[in-house]
């Protein structure tokens, strides 16, 4: 039998394997509408490739009318902000901190709820003995992908007449066969980020049934501008520009291909790891078509192996993260706002300090997901 030492070296990769990379399509692609920009001068200022893509996600989609945004999480600061907030907001702190901070720095005090076991979504069972006088709305996030509870949120949200607004950054082409869950809720909040199944290299939108709402967050984007010389509103500068918009347009061409390739690695990753004892793997949610955004694991063994295997795996060149660890109540940047007191969150304590995401983009080859997959078993098993 091979010597432990020559079976690990053999598992070194050459060139680092990060949790994810960014879907990029062929430079060729990119130039015709390279040639556009260079042509009109627009750079910015919903320009025409902005309404080019506006218009193809509607489409692919499927929703009446979105808001594109410089970044995903200025699209939730203005959506907060149009939605006239003021008090306290039910959320999950088991999300990347961009959730608490658009709330903090919204002028909003976030109220942190336990999360379920099942797919780490905020927990509707755990919502009502969280609503005070000063609750206005709710914030679940639709994490990994996985939806949210969403009938259960929004009877909760209203039998005390308040709204429920999602942080739906990582759902972008889950579908549904219960209808299109970015029209659910008052608005939804995606995020074309780079590490996004879809990327405009930073971006994000908002989506929303509400005519009046999305007009004023064009508004918001811009400004307030509504002509040369007035300004509806105070708002800032979060638009996405002529060169995210190109980006966005190829990327769009090949997503549905990249969820297929992404799909298959999570196939070959759920084979070689179903049988570990002690290890969670997500479950599909029925009647949902995936992304495939994240393949998170959990840690179910008494001992926590999960900083093991996230430093196994980073001395053989594999880089997996600890999506969503600390929780972000307890981030210092958080606390010094909210303070250290959020009461129970048993469940998102757990999962935070058990889950690790792995790799996992198209083109990520079989053998590095073998090579992943057999790390972790040797770590877990002792083989
Ligand atoms: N709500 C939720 C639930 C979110 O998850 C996010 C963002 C937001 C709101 C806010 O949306 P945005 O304002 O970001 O649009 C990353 C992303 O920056 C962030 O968008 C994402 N969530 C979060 C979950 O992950 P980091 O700090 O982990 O990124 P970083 O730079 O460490 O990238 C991860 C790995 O990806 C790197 O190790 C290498 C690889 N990578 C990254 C970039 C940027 C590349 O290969 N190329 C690249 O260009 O936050």
């Amino acid at each position: 039998m091979e010597p432990n030492w020559q079976r690990q070296r053999k598992d070194i990769v050459s060139k680092p394997i990060y949790v994810t990379r960014p879907l990029l399509p062929d430079r060729k692609e990119l130039e015709p509408l390279l040639a556009e920009i260079w042509d009109s001068h627009i750079l910015t200022n919903y320009g025409p490739l902005h309404t080019r893509l506006e218009d193809a996600l509607k489409h692919y989609l499927d929703v009446p009318q979105i808001s594109l945004c410089s970044s995903g999480h200025m699209a939730l600061e203005s959506v907060l902000r149009r939605m006239e907030l003021d008090g306290e907001v039910i959320t999950t702190p088991f999300t990347f901190v961009s959730t608490t901070n658009a709330l903090i720095r919204c002028g909003l005090k976030p109220i942190f709820c336990d999360i379920r076991m099942e797919d780490y979504t905020l927990d509707p069972d755990r919502i009502e003995e969280k609503i005070t006088e000063k609750t206005c709305a709710i914030l679940p996030v639709h994490v990994y992908g996985q939806l949210c509870r969403m009938d259960e949120i929004e009877a909760i949200a209203d039998r005390y007449g308040i709204p429920v607004l999602y942080d739906a950054a990582h759902i972008f082409g889950v579908r549904w066969d219960a209808g299109v869950p970015l029209l659910r809720g008052a608005a939804s909040v995606l995020s074309f980020h780079a590490t996004k199944v879809f990327h405009t290299i930073e971006g994000g939108a908002v989506v929303t049934r509400d005519a009046t709402l999305n007009r004023r967050l064009e508004l918001d984007h811009n400004h307030g501008i509504c002509g040369p010389e007035d300004s509806l509103l105070p708002g800032g500068n979060a638009k996405m520009n002529e060169f995210q918009a190109a980006m966005g347009l190829c990327n769009l061409n090949h997503v549905e291909q990249e969820i297929a390739n992404r799909a298959a690695v999570c196939a070959l990753y759920t084979e070689l790891l179903a049988d570990v004892a002690g290890l969670k793997l997500l479950r599909e949610q029925p009647g949902v078509r995936s992304n495939h955004g994240y393949f998170p694991v959990v840690f179910l063994a008494k001992e926590n192996p999960r900083d093991r295997v996230f430093l196994r795996l980073a001395q053989n060149g594999y880089y997996a993260r600890k999506y969503f660890y600390p929780l972000t109540c307890d981030m210092t940047g958080v606390r010094a706002v909210c303070g250290g007191d959020v009461g129970p969150i048993d469940t998102a304590r757990y999962v935070s300090q058990r889950v690790l995401c792995l790799p996992l983009y198209g083109d990520l080859e079989p053998r590095h997901v073998e090579t992943i997959c057999r790390i972790i078993r040797r770590e877990l098993q002792g083989r």
